[in-house]
């Protein structure tokens, strides 16, 4: 396992929409093995591929609070197969725009299909902070950040302080 570089904005390869995966072999094991070390090293809850510079659609996720067991989840190819009309605002971070956080609405709760680590399809409900960080990650795959939703001054001082922050480093 190795850790990967996370890229953060403004680089422009967070904004490519990610490729979807043909079969779940060694190779993509060892990337979404590698993913998962770079995360809990981060340390964060969440990480896209394309976040570490391979634009496929792959992610991994640790939900586990504090003292509990890792809980890793992969999720390859993930589709969302319905989403509430009901939405809640959840206080979002993102390892690619370090430091910033703000508040986003999303659908509280929706059905996922997606392949795990063995390329088993699995269809599932996920709701509370599962929903909030998937429904993140998954824009990630469409090349759109937490802060696309955010005003445009908003964004671009987020961008200013991640420049600002990375020059200083
Ligand atoms: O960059 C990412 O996509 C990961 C991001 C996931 C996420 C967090 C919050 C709401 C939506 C999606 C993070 O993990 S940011 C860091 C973070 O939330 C965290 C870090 C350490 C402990 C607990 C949380
Ligand atoms: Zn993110």
């Amino acid at each position: 396992m190795a850790l990967r570089d996370i890229i953060t904005v403004p680089d422009p390869r967070l904004k490519q929409v990610s490729t979807p995966v043909d079969t779940v072999d060694d190779d993509l094991r060892a990337l979404m093995d590698d993913m998962l070390e770079t995360m809990y090293a981060a340390p964060g809850i969440g990480l896209a591929a394309v976040q570490v510079a391979v634009p496929l659609r792959v992610i991994v996720m640790d939900l586990a609070k504090g003292e509990d067991a890792p809980a890793p989840r992969y999720f390859v190819n993930p589709e969302i197969l319905w989403r509430s009309d009901e939405v809640t605002p959840y206080e979002e971070g993102c390892l690619s725009v370090p430091d910033i956080y703000d508040e986003v609405e999303r659908p509280s709760r929706v059905k996922l299909r997606y392949m795990n680590y063995h390329g088993e399809t699995v269809e599932e409900e996920a709701e509370g902070v599962f929903a909030v960080c998937i429904q993140h990650e998954m824009d990630h795959l469409e090349g759109v950040l937490f802060i696309d939703y955010l005003s445009r001054l908003k964004r671009s001082r987020a961008v200013a302080k991640v420049k600002k922050a990375a020059k200083a480093a």
